[in-house]
């Protein structure tokens, strides 16, 4: 069974106008930081909506659409979260990581407190659909189809003037439970979202230059 066709709307800019939007995008980029710290002032819920919904324009496999966004405003559940994500975090740090994850991550000077959990005045946590709701539906590519989606996410957050970090507590099994989300969809994803603390603070990390990871037209 074929989809009725129509017809693409699609924007087709002159050369001048095309390459001031892909440098203003990577400037604009460049600026994105994985934040910390952060703010616990407001933030429009508009925005965040919007935002939520640029990332479910992502493509996906057989266009299942395999993602649920929860959103947490209540500090009640931020608490919730951070207790439940700090526990598991404590093993992570004191062992569970292994000598060598802990290593690479030194850097990074991260720790098993998450303080900003809480501060934040937003979490996003980003469910995996494994499948449909109904048992014998399928979904394709799921995690390629919600990284590609946060990706989206935490662009268009980055774009309307908001920070980000890209949490993985681990496992975070537990954001289920707290969410209430069924079992065929798993925790992907935690983003606290909010404007960075005054003053705060980011690793000076670099990024690595096209000559490390752009090959063309090898021969
Ligand atoms: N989930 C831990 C550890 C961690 C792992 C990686 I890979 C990072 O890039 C950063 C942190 C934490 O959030 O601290």
């Amino acid at each position: 069974m074929s989809t009725k066709q129509i017809e693409l709307a699609f924007v087709r800019h002159p050369v001048e106008e095309m390459e001031r939007r892909a440098a203003t995008m990577l400037a604009e980029l460049k600026m994105r930081r994985s934040v910390r710290e952060f703010s616990a002032e407001p933030i429009p819920r508009q925005v965040l909506i919007d935002c939520i919904a640029t990332a479910a324009q992502a493509p996906s496999g057989a266009n299942k659409q395999p993602w649920t966004f929860v959103l947490v405003t209540d500090p009640t559940r931020k608490r919730e979260i951070r207790q439940a994500a700090e526990k598991e975090e404590q093993a992570f740090y004191r062992g569970g990581a292994g000598e060598r994850w802990l290593r690479d991550l030194a850097p990074l000077g991260t720790g098993w407190e998450k303080p900003f959990l809480e501060t934040a005045p937003a979490l996003i946590a980003v469910f995996a659909q494994t499948r449909g709701s109904e048992a014998t539906s399928r979904h394709y590519y799921v995690q390629e189809s919600v990284g590609i989606a946060c990706g989206f996410l935490i662009a268009a957050l980055h774009h309307a003037g908001l920070a980000t970090l890209t949490h993985t507590p681990s496992p975070m099994r537990f954001l289920s439970e707290l969410l209430g989300r069924p079992t065929h969809e798993r925790p992907y994803l935690l983003l606290p979202v909010g404007y960075p603390a005054q003053g705060c603070q980011v690793p000076a990390l670099a990024r690595k230059g096209l000559d490390q990871l752009l090959v063309e037209n090898p021969r």
